[in-house]
């Protein structure tokens, strides 16, 4: 018989959900017709001929992107106006009836290249919502329709990391509704890349439940089973099923997701680490009544903090205009994200300075020494006993700026609660108390000059098991 612990802590990430966890920072990219009639959802009565991007320089998002420090790129290859961006062989309603290139124009292959090219990974958005498909809402033949647009997606772009399935979700172009195959579209997936994460709408990403970038301020990633199923409810309704649609909006405002007191009477838990999507302007889409409301480092390095730094990953959409090209004062923003990042956490010191010390002592091969490197290795104490204290010698005195800490997530996720104490004036003082660490747990430290900081782990599943800690000076 499992203990409470063993139950929790017996879920554990597959290895494409850990790939995905690592990346922590990526791109959406929102184009298609709508960018050329300055609207969000299109109604799939568009005609391609608008959509004619002259100048697109895939080249130039993946600089942009790289600069910001992101790792991947996921395109909205088809939105809900059902406009396809590559040429598929199951519909007109594509760029090969668009003047781009002449009809010969492939905006899924130049993106994807460009990010083989330039080193990131690439994903696709399909959005199973399509206002032009004529089959859309008669059950097993769009179903067809959908997976042979997967197929050609997931066979001919080379490696794919992420199938991003929107929730969004509404009448066809003959009033009717559809009900998605999941299962199938899942199957496809799996056959097809066994190495992509299905987000949102799909086993392996949770939304976490608003697009303004905010987090809970415990992201669990061991959480009910039934948080995957919310998702597929609500988009397998109309939009006008008021009772998937409560369920929907319960789930996004629940708090506690994965306390151990939340998981209890769960019968089934599963690995679903949080992602919180955003977009770099009010819109997904570009509009020029946008142009001037790029938003402001601060905030978008907040959200990064509370995401990549609380447990979740950060998807953030960067929207190319008319021409095919992001704007300067996006690029620009992008430039100041990845000077931030540097400039922040470019320079641990621990990687050459101090020393790290833990009681219990870890067992042989794990010992605290370990955490000093951001690899595989992680600290494990040799004996149960809480709290688990973690000790950071400098060699000098600094102002310290940020702590990061990184649990090792093959062995789940097991803090529940810790606290971090500064050496000032002689003695311990606790400058803050947190819960889930996960995948990376970033605590602002308020510029406290010291030589000495002490970690203590109050409450785990298990014995913890911590993988890195990092310790950052301010400027
Ligand atoms: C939503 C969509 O309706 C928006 O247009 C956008 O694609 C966003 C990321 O997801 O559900």
């Amino acid at each position: 018989m499992n203990t409470p612990d063993e139950r929790l802590i017996q879920v554990t990430p597959a290895p494409r959900q850990v790939a995905l966890q690592e990346m922590e920072f990526y791109a959406f990219v929102h184009f298609t017709v709508n960018t050329f009639t300055d609207r969000e959802w299109g109604d799939g009565t568009e005609d391609p001929s608008i959509f004619n991007p002259a100048k697109l320089d895939a080249e130039q998002w993946v600089r942009a992107l790289k600069d910001a420090g992101m790792k991947g790129l996921i395109l909205t290859c088809k939105h809900h106006d059902g406009f396809c961006l590559w040429p598929s062989k199951y519909t007109r309603h594509s760029v090969a009836s668009s003047p781009y290139k002449g009809g010969r124009g492939d905006v899924v292959g130049e993106v994807a290249e460009a990010c083989r090219r330039g080193g990131l990974k690439f994903g696709v958005y399909l959005s199973p919502w399509d206002r032009n498909q004529p089959l859309y809402g008669t059950g097993e033949p769009y179903d067809d329709y959908f997976v042979n647009q997967l197929t050609e997606l997931l066979t001919n772009y080379g490696e794919i990391f992420d199938v991003w399935f929107d929730g969004a979700c509404g009448e066809g172009p003959n009033g009717k509704q559809q009900y998605y195959d999941w299962e199938r579209y899942y199957a496809t997936i799996r056959a097809l890349q066994p190495g992509a994460c299905i987000s949102v709408c799909g086993p392996d990403v949770r939304w976490c439940g608003n697009e303004a970038g905010d987090t809970r301020p415990s992201e669990w990633s061991v959480v009910p089973r039934r948080m995957m199923d919310t998702e597929r409810i609500a988009s397998s309704s109309q939009q006008t099923d008021d009772a998937a649609f409560r369920q929907k909006k319960l789930t996004a405002q629940m708090q506690d997701l994965g306390s151990r007191e939340a998981l209890a009477d769960e019968p089934e838990l599963i690995w679903y680490p949080a992602e919180v999507n955003t977009s770099i302007r009010p819109g997904w889409f570009w509009h020029e009544s946008e142009d001037t409301q790029v938003r402001p480092l601060a905030e978008l390095v907040d959200i990064y903090e509370k995401s990549v730094g609380g447990n979740a990953t950060m998807l953030l959409n960067v929207s190319p205009d008319r021409d095919g090209l992001f704007r300067p004062q996006d690029v620009q923003r992008l430039q100041e994200i990845g000077a931030y990042l540097r400039r922040t956490y470019g320079h641990n010191l621990l990687t050459e300075d101090g020393t790290l010390t833990a009681v219990p002592a870890g067992l042989p091969g794990h010992e605290a020494a370990c955490l000093r490197a951001e690899d595989e290795s992680y600290y494990q104490p040799a004996a149960e006993a809480l709290p688990v204290e973690i000790t950071v010698q400098l060699d000098r005195h600094a102002a310290l700026h940020r702590l990061v800490l990184r649990e090792q997530l093959r062995l789940s996720q097991r803090v529940e609660r810790f606290a971090v104490d500064a050496w000032v004036q002689d003695g311990w003082q606790q400058v803050t108390e947190g819960t889930v660490i996960g995948n990376k747990k970033i605590i602002p430290l308020p510029d406290v000059i010291t030589d000495r900081l002490r970690v203590r782990v109050l409450d785990s599943r298990g014995v913890p098991a911590l993988r890195f800690l990092g310790v950052y000076a301010a400027e």
